[in-house]
């Protein structure tokens, strides 16, 4: 048993101390209330992902400086590498330059024509005839998952898987019941008890941290201050995250970094203060200095057009200095909405929840070709691959058990600057398999290259949707491009008037409630540099080491001051920034869809006809004469250029 991580104080009975908290306010505790400003919250982060999984699968030394190679990119790099001075924007020579004893490890790619994926000697130089496979990680990221929730009491767990290498946790309700046990005066001796009534104090006076990185406090009186239960909360947050993250490193060896804190905002700008294999605490008490020292345009959805915004209008980047900034001033800047988010945010006020739900929306398998790929033939080993890649993980989607199934099909094909794109609906009824994947997108293929030139193509994607999980309002993209135009106006999610929420809890609540299918399209944080994504996008490298993807479109219109959920993924063609990969994807196909749509508005030459695709929809996108502006601008003013068809990950 682990030391008490309390000192008891003796009893107070009869004085007048009482905790700031009520009993209220604990019993929303059990019940994930964000109201509750006992509420504990983790997010746990791992370290140097990719590199990681590589360095465990290798059984290479700890010390020993790694890196994962894609093409001749970096994407990820642990920790004795950056030691170095190796980061992301390196390519290997230069790393190697940095660091001969560097072990660059290529990322596992599917070979064209094979049915599987394998680690290849010679990936690095294959780009033309081998597409990247992600699933190592996807496989590692699970286990982790699973092993997360199996560390934590069933009944009593909310778990957001946030990325592909990252959860917050919701330990309210554990917290509380562990809260309960320990201190048996927090429950109530009788319901008729006033529940506003303030809890006794803890019977604490010092807190035993371990090993946590604490963040300071402003001044040494208010370390002094006794510890109140948001303390005794947050601490036994803290140990069984420690927990968490000594199992995880215990069973599958990764070390991982965390942040404990009262809301998520908080909790990820902890996992990133300390990194690697430390955990950082953000007591209530403690918000205040931690993010005055800050630059605002480090929390989440700020790193964006949005923080350029802010720092515009306001000409800093302290937070500091914004603190001072009054809300109607805000307001007026930014918007009503926005202006009041930011105002909050920027004190540490965050109220989205923790959702545990994680399903995935879409999924996409695509390559850019160079050289081209040149006739009918070579095209197909690549639907094969797309077909097997997209089935194995609709596989771990459950689609062989009827848990989930897509409902469309869909495949765009790039050529001469001009992106067609058909679409089909799954047939329903049996249960889907690999071979009815690749059947349906030969034929949706045949139907592209029916229609005219389709040789060289630059890009294949094969993508299904429209997943059907028995949740209702879960629209896919498949949504979008069978209702057509009209649907959506603009990037924004639309407001539900039926759903009342305070002004910062929007982002994340229309994701939740108003239109899952659309809550991707919020920007989120800057930094991906497009070889992240998850659902096996596959990047080319370009000469210049900058990974980009050729497919095509334009922005949708944003007012670029909405507050933003947060991200690794960023679309460069607006900056949104999504959730994860499949989200990225889906965005893509958002921009598609919505092209289309000011397409067929704009020129009235949109052909929606159904010749030849008797199945599904035709979309023609217009050649790419004009490319000017393809990346989204925050004003909205942004409309698609005729003929617009290139979008690139930064
Ligand atoms: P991150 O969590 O952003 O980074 P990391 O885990 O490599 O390093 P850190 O210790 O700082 O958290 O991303 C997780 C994985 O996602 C990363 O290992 C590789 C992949 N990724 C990319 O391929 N490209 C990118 O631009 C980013 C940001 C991530
Ligand atoms: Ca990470
Ligand atoms: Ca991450």
């Amino acid at each position: 048993m682990p030391s008490p991580p309390f000192q008891m104080s003796s009893p107070l009975h009869g004085t007048e101390r009482r905790s700031q908290f009520t009993y209220r306010q604990l019993n929303l505790l059990a019940s994930y209330s964000t109201s509750s400003p006992l509420r504990v919250v983790a997010h746990i982060d791992l370290d140097a992902f990719y590199a990681q999984c590589e360095m465990v699968r290798l059984g290479v030394a700890e010390d020993q400086p790694l890196a994962v190679q894609q093409w001749q990119g970096l994407i990820a790099v642990n920790y004795p590498a950056r030691a170095f001075g190796i980061g992301r924007h390196c390519t290997v020579t230069d790393a190697k330059k940095l660091c001969p004893g560097l072990l660059a490890q290529h990322v596992a790619t599917w070979k064209e024509g094979d049915d599987r994926w394998a680690y290849h000697e010679d990936a690095a130089s294959q780009i033309g005839t081998h597409k990247v496979s992600l699933d190592p990680y996807r496989l590692q990221s699970r286990k982790i998952m699973t092993l997360i929730k199996e560390s934590l009491p069933p009944d009593l767990q909310k778990v957001e898987k946030a990325s592909i290498d990252e959860v917050f946790l919701d330990l309210s309700a554990q917290v509380h019941s562990i809260l309960l046990q320990r201190f048996p005066e927090l429950s109530r001796p009788s319901l008729a008890d006033d529940p506003s009534e303030r809890l006794p104090p803890p019977p604490i006076t010092a807190l035993d941290w371990q090993a946590d990185a604490l963040v300071d406090l402003e001044d040494a009186e208010a370390e002094a201050d006794d510890p109140d239960w948001d303390d005794v909360a947050i601490l036994i947050g803290s140990e069984i995250v420690r927990d968490i993250r000594a199992n995880i490193r215990r069973t599958l060896r990764y070390t991982c970094s965390a942040g404990i804190a009262g809301n998520k905002m908080l909790s990820k700008l902890g996992s990133g203060y300390r990194k690697p294999n430390q955990q950082t605490v953000i007591r209530n008490r403690a918000v205040k200095r931690f993010l005055s020292d800050m630059k605002f345009t480090k929390i989440r959805n700020l790193g964006g057009k949005l923080g350029e915004q802010i720092v515009s209008a306001f000409h800093t980047e302290a937070i500091e200095d914004l603190l001072l900034a009054p809300v109607e001033q805000m307001k007026r800047n930014l918007g009503d909405h926005t202006g009041v988010w930011l105002y909050n945010t920027i004190r540490g006020t965050d109220a989205t929840e923790v959702n545990s739900r994680t399903q995935i929306k879409s999924m996409l398998s695509a390559k850019s070709f160079r050289p081209s790929v040149n006739n009918y033939e070579q095209a197909v080993k690549w639907l094969r691959i797309f077909a097997a890649d997209i089935f194995s993980r609709l596989v771990e989607e459950g689609v062989l058990e009827n848990r989930r199934r897509p409902k469309t099909i869909s495949l765009h094909h790039r050529h001469d600057g001009q992106t067609r794109s058909r679409q089909s609906s799954i047939p329903q009824g049996k249960t889907l398999d690999e071979a009815t994947l690749f059947e349906l997108a030969k034929s949706l293929l045949s139907q592209i290259t029916q229609e005219g030139r389709a040789w060289p193509c630059a890009n294949l994607s094969l993508s299904v949707g429209g997943f059907e999980d028995g949740i209702t309002g879960n629209r896919g993209i498949g949504d979008f491009l069978l209702k057509g135009p009209g649907v959506h106006e603009s990037g924004e999610a639309p407001r539900d008037a039926s759903v009342e929420l305070s002004a910062h809890e929007r982002p994340e609540k229309k994701r939740r409630v108003d239109n899952p299918g659309i809550q991707r399209f919020f920007p989120r944080k800057r930094g991906s540099s497009g070889g992240d994504d998850e659902g096996n996008i596959d990047v080319g490298m370009a000469d210049t080491g900058k990974a980009q993807i050729e497919t095509r479109g334009t922005s949708p219109k944003r007012t670029g001051s909405n507050p933003k959920p947060m991200t690794d993924y960023m679309c460069t063609r607006c900056d949104a920034g999504l959730v994860d990969a499949e989200a990225l994807q889906s965005h893509l196909d958002w921009h598609f869809a919505r092209d289309l749509q000011e397409e067929e508005r704009g020129r009235q030459t949109f052909a929606r006809s159904h010749a030849g695709a008797p199945r599904g929809q035709r979309f023609v996108a217009a050649p790419s004469s004009s490319r000017k502006s393809a990346r989204g601008s925050a004003s909205g003013k942004n409309k698609l250029e005729q003929g617009q068809s290139r979008l690139k990950f930064g």
